[in-house]
């Protein structure tokens, strides 16, 4: 009998061990409140790109089944999510930011872990995240409409916001958490449901988030979590009928894609995709200050930001003196495991992106003949021999029109250009196809104010870099970058909601509006 005691003990102890093991490794989608393996029963490795010996966790390898069931969860959930007020529905995200605040430090680490961004950006990664949860919160007291005069005497007009529906949220690997929450918070607040697929390479910061909002009191089904390939998940996500919205960020080309999918079917359909951003260095400029923005918007997240600092476009009195210092500060850079607080650079995303990057390293200098001036080697000895490691890259004497200063390459990999004038620098900086941020460097106010007027673009930097954008300003971009859409700031609300224009008339009689005429 003790023996048969102590059996049991022993097992029940090893069933605990292999629970907590399953437990750090296994993740689940979020279904209706409930987590759940994929029907396919398959599963998705993330693995660290600064060490890919390191298994970060297994993920739904899901497939249009999960998509579905999430769907209809998000369905169920909408109408009492919809009909809790507001204000109400913000506490409850409140609770969320206060969550993220709690555990921004292990956030940060399993970010840093999942996608290689260094620790100091991946803890901004997810202030972002907190800053967007208060503001978008803020909201629920506000969703302001309007009321304006009506044509006929006795009669009231008004405009009210009404929630979208069911909403297909898409979210990219290069900012893992702040991305989703541009999303999903803002669609919360206006009473909207959601299923959210994040990136299959770094699916546990959205894991992360979406706990963060069952832990907070978010009902069931009202956020839905499905991992997986978007070939399969995301395809599922922007052909499902019922979802009226979908929203995504990534690829120019994937972003074509999702919005035919959705024009098939007459659905909403956001899009932030592309960038190919400009800094503008004036020969007035504090070269110094411009050199520390080129620095940072070009190798920051290893360039994977679609507001890199891909262009420097420099004026030819100043350009070989700032060419040779970002040179200097390009070669000085720590690369190395993110996780690691000296490191400045870490790695990039996966394999195919050191396919791609690499592969517009050797389209600059034989395909266009440019001067790689430094950098351009894929790192894979040492310290670096389990990771994706590209050395932070400056090519020089670039031609505006060269392939490596029009396409977007999305790594450590900056393009020096001269000019001869303002008007020829903002001429380079509109020529291409996309039109997120681009900033100028000068002391002249004039020239500034110029340029910001003359660059088609979303956002606009004067003495900064092209990246550092703030939650409650609106962030997107004209041309191939979007659709016209803004997230952040109060007009993400513009494609969270709908307006519903309201006319009441307690005149007690018909009066049609643009036939009765008031006598004067
Ligand atoms: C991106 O560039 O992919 O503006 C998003 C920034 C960040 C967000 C960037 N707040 O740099």
């Amino acid at each position: 009998m003790a023996q048969a005691k102590k059996a049991l003990a022993k097992k029940s102890r090893a069933t605990a061990r292999a629970t907590k093991r399953t437990r750090s490794k296994t993740y689940h989608n979020f279904i209706g409140g409930r987590w759940v393996p994929s029907q396919s029963g398959q599963w998705l490795e993330n693995r660290n790109p600064a060490d890919t010996r390191d298994l970060v966790g297994r993920f739904p390898l899901s497939i249009s089944d999960d998509v579905s069931a999430a769907v209809s969860a998000a369905a169920a959930a909408f109408d009492g999510w919809r009909r809790t007020p507001a204000p109400r529905r913000a506490e409850i995200l409140f609770r969320v930011g206060e969550i993220l605040i709690r555990d921004k430090e292990k956030y940060t680490a399993d970010m840093t872990r999942e996608m290689g961004k260094v620790s100091k950006e991946a803890g901004g990664d997810v202030q972002e995240a907190i800053d967007c949860t208060y503001y978008a919160a803020g909201e629920g007291r506000r969703l302001h409409g309007f009321t304006t005069p009506a044509e006929m005497p006795n009669k009231f007009a008004m405009c009210v916001r009404q929630p979208v529906g069911v909403c297909g949220l898409i979210t990219p690997w290069n900012f893992p958490m702040a991305i989703p929450s541009w999303k999903l918070i803002p669609a919360l607040v206006c009473g909207n449901t959601v299923v959210i697929k994040p990136a299959e390479d770094t699916p546990l910061s959205t894991y992360n988030l979406v706990r963060a909002c069952e832990e907070a009191g978010v009902p069931p089904g009202v956020v839905n979590l499905v991992t997986g390939y978007g070939e399969t998940v995301g395809a599922g996500i922007t052909s499902h009928n019922s979802l009226r919205l979908i929203s995504f960020t990534g690829s120019t080309d994937t972003g074509r894609l999702v919005a035919s999918a959705c024009a098939e079917r007459n659905a909403i359909c956001s899009l932030e995709m592309g960038g190919k951003n400009a800094i503008i260095v004036l020969d007035d400029a504090d070269i110094d200050n411009a050199i520390e923005g080129a620095v940072w918007g070009a190798f920051g997240t290893s360039g994977q930001r679609c507001t890199a600092s891909s262009r420097l476009i420099v004026h030819k009195k100043v350009y070989r003196q700032f060419a040779k210092k970002l040179v200097e500060r390009a070669k000085a850079l720590r690369v190395g495991n993110g996780a690691d607080r000296a490191v400045e650079v870490g790695p990039v995303i996966n394999s195919e992106a050191v396919h791609k990057i690499m592969g517009y390293i050797d389209i600059g200098q034989h395909e266009d003949g440019a001067t790689l001036a430094c950098g351009g080697h894929h790192l894979t000895k040492g310290e670096y021999a389990h990771g994706y490691y590209i050395e932070p890259t400056v090519f020089t004497d670039v031609e505006p029109n060269m392939r490596i200063a029009q396409e977007e390459i999305f790594g450590p990999v900056t393009s020096v250009i001269p000019t001869n004038s303002l008007d020829e620098a903002i001429e380079i900086a509109n020529g291409v196809r996309y039109g997120l941020s681009a900033a100028i460097y000068t002391q002249d106010v004039n020239r500034a104010f110029h340029a910001m007027n003359e660059t088609y673009t979303g956002i606009f930097y004067v003495n900064s870099s092209t990246i550092g954008a703030e939650v409650h300003l609106p962030f997107g971009g004209t041309k191939g970058t979007g659709n016209g859409h803004r997230e952040a700031g109060t007009q993400v609300l513009e494609t969270f909601s709908e307006w519903k224009s309201v006319y009441v008339d307690y005149s007690g009689k018909l009066q049609r509006a643009q036939i009765d005429t008031v006598e004067l």
